[in-house]
């Protein structure tokens, strides 16, 4: 069989479907290096640093969901080693610190927030540790990184997501640590089935790049050495080095195209996922207050990644006092705002849709267009299928939101879209290629038509659309 033949039989597990919903969700880097300074503590700094004399959650929470954002992932322990709970096995934590008197919980007050306010919550656990004895040591260590997994996993509620980092330096008596990303995976799906095990894990990849450049065609169908964790780690182990953080060139930038599939045996559905910072650095620092990101800079970042089949997780660090700080917030909330008003109301809703042709009943032009699961399929004889929507009257129309129905497969590889001119008189307004979760094609002008014709020029086996949405922006 050949190769994209066999690329199109690979479908997401429902646990990668349902992260793949999340879209866009926060990082949350806060800890040790928030009092220090730094990016990647030593493990050396003592606990008594840590004292967020205002922390208050919910205020994380709000602003990050008035964002727009839909979970949160929190750096429970980043690579000085410095746990933001209690944890049993260890005493470098918020237990030795002024935080609450040494009695405060970093990650019950984050997750209990979470909850009240239906925002999802997930674990970055480093596996580098740059402070207990243990790392380096082998077995030792493996065992003490999975009794705090499973400390995080009971203790905390539902958990979406465990992020694992690739960092992999030397600990504190110089000796690298080997991690056991097998008997972690085990834990965490005992423990929490329904996580995603991000990045240096089986259900989610890396995009390449920490300046939130997503790939024009991104595909979540990968050859499955894609997915074996050296691969990440080697390419995110790079020191800190500043230049590598903002350089996307690193990045192989088609993974999935006939072209860059042909000889792969076996493939896999590893979805990408798109994490820059709101600012220069991941941890919050004082003088870099003037250098958050702009609106306009977040909607590019925006149009990159979730635009282009991946997701974007944009980490908000806090500050010392434990709170967002005014700029993000306010930054936040009128990206937010830019994002309503960029797609404000989908205009193809409950219109009227036709196609060159359709599988059965059951896979009508028509599904395109509601809010239901139902979505569309060509014939199968049917090459360069056409799905046109009718406005009923003359209407302006500057963007497209496009998703194929991933739960059987990615496989529309080009596309075009066509605005109708004058009656029966079409033009080409979009070349664009790949869909997958979802594709957002803004138009180069803003066009004013009664119809849109998507045509999609080359697909795999099954040509599907599950949602076709028409926006003007205000
Ligand atoms: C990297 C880490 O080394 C950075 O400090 C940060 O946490 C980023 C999200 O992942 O590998």
């Amino acid at each position: 069989m050949c190769e994209y033949i066999k690329a199109a039989q690979v479908l997401p597990s429902k646990r990668q479907l349902d992260w793949q919903k999340n879209e866009f969700y926060a990082f949350c880097h806060f800890g040790m290096n928030t009092f220090t300074g730094k990016e990647w503590g030593d493990g050396t700094d003592s606990p008594s640093k840590f004292n967020p004399t205002e922390l208050d959650a919910e205020q994380w929470v709000t602003s990050i969901k008035s964002g727009g954002m839909k979970a949160l992932i929190l750096t429970c322990k980043h690579h000085d080693g410095f746990c933001l709970w209690p944890s049993k096995y260890t005493d470098y934590s918020v237990k030795a610190s002024p935080f609450r008197d040494g009695g405060g919980d970093v990650v019950r007050e984050v997750s209990d927030a979470c909850r009240k306010h239906s925002i999802k919550f997930g674990v970055y656990l480093s596996p580098w540790d740059r402070h207990d004895e243990r790392y380096g040591k082998g077995g030792e260590y493996n065992e003490y990184y999975k009794n705090q997994l499973r400390e995080l996993l009971t203790n905390y509620g539902d958990i979406f997501c465990v992020w694992l980092d690739g960092a992999c330096g030397e600990g504190k008596n110089g000796k690298v640590q080997e991690y056991d990303w097998a008997g972690y995976y085990k834990v965490i799906r005992e423990l929490q089935p329904n996580a995603a095990i991000c990045i240096c894990g089986p259900d989610v990849r890396w995009v390449g790049n920490e300046a939130g450049v997503g790939r024009e065609s991104e595909w979540s169908v990968v050859p499955s050495y894609y997915a074996v964790n050296e691969f990440t780690q080697e390419k995110s182990q790079k020191e800190d080095n500043k230049k590598f953080r903002k350089k996307h060139n690193e990045m192989v930038m088609d993974l999935g195209s006939r072209k860059a599939i042909k000889g792969a045996e076996e493939f896999v559905w590893y979805p990408s996922e798109t994490d820059t910072s709101i600012r220069p650095g991941w941890f919050y620092h004082e003088n870099e207050d003037h250098r958050v990101k702009s609106v306009d800079k977040l909607m590019d970042i925006y149009l990159s990644s979730v635009g282009n089949n991946s997701a974007l997780l944009l980490n908000i660090p806090p500050d010392k006092r434990g709170l967002i700080c005014k700029t993000d917030e306010l930054t936040l909330d009128s990206f937010a705002r830019k994002l309503k008003r960029t797609f404000p109301e989908n205009l193809a809703e409950n219109k009227s849709a036709y196609a060159t042709s359709e599988k059965d009943e059951a896979h009508t032009a028509q599904n395109v267009l509601s809010q239901f699961d139902g979505y569309w399929e060509c014939a199968s004889d049917d090459e360069t299928p056409e799905i046109t929507v009718d406005l009923e009257e003359p209407t302006e129309i500057d963007s497209a939101v496009l998703m194929e129905n991933i739960a059987t497969g990615q496989q529309i590889e080009s596309f075009e879209i066509y605005y109708e001119k004058k009656p029966g008189k079409w033009k080409r307004i979009a070349k664009k290629t790949v869909i997958g979760y979802k594709k957002i094609v803004p138009f180069k002008k803003s066009v004013k038509t009664r119809k849109i014709k998507v045509k999609i020029t080359s697909y795999r086996v099954k040509a599907t659309v599950l949602k076709l949405e028409l926006y003007k922006s205000k």
